[in-house]
């Protein structure tokens, strides 16, 4: 399996339209580039988050794309995911890396400054930053930090960051140019008219940007 951050997707199943249209989508938007895969579906009970990882994790096997469980290591055990990106108030990664052993990928968010500071932050394999802009599909969401200081904060860390929050294709290359190693989206993708489509564009815009 790959690591590559580039066009990760936030797969929000109900966004999507359910089980089935998820399934869907996820088999387009793999054939049209995105390099990683997130499942997280907040609305969702545990046993369909696990329903839905047997029927999608073959396809990204089959893409060699790597597969991640938001929050849940008992999913991602369960499943044999790729691994798990925590918040800050899930599991500390020391405990997530004794669980899930030395190999599976895990991601923290960092939203605020002190969340770069923390011991976690060390321990983690990539980082996803943000919200970097406004968006409508984390209620809960701190507020946004914005370009500059997400390419401040950005120059603060050694691994590998993904930008969160509001980005689409208009954010994407400023975003990349500020130092992201990918963009990390739910709704450009999961609410787009043509997921496949809008999966393209964007990482023709993240190889532009990088040229
Ligand atoms: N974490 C920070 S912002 C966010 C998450 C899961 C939601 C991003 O959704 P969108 O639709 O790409 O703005
Ligand atoms: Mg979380």
């Amino acid at each position: 399996m790959k690591f590559d951050l580039s066009l990760y997707l936030v797969l929000d199943p109900v966004m999507c339209g359910g089980f089935d249209a998820a399934i869907r989508l996820t088999q387009q938007v793999l054939d049209a580039g995105v390099t990683t895969l997130q499942l997280r579906a907040p609305q969702w009970k545990k046993r369909d988050w696990l329903h839905l990882s047997y029927r999608i994790m073959p396809l990204c096997c089959d893409a060699n794309v790597a597969y991640l469980i938001n929050d849940h290591i008992d999913i991602a055990l369960a499943c044999d995911a790729d691994g798990v990106h925590l918040g800050q108030g899930d599991l500390p990664l020391a405990v997530a890396r004794q669980l899930l052993g030395p190999d599976k990928i895990l991601g923290l968010s960092i939203s605020q400054l002190q969340h770069l500071q923390g011991e976690d932050c060390l321990l983690a394999d990539y980082l996803g930053v943000g919200p970097v802009f406004p968006t409508g599909t984390k209620q809960d969401a701190d507020p946004a930090i914005g370009l500059a200081q997400f390419r401040d904060w950005r120059k603060q860390v050694e691994q590998p960051v993904v930008a969160i929050g509001g980005i689409g294709l208009p954010e994407t290359a400023d975003i990349i140019r500020a130092g992201a190693d990918g963009i990390a989206v739910v709704s450009a993708i999961c609410a787009a008219s043509d997921p496949a489509a809008a999966s393209r564009t964007l990482g023709q815009r993240i190889q532009e940007a990088r040229a």
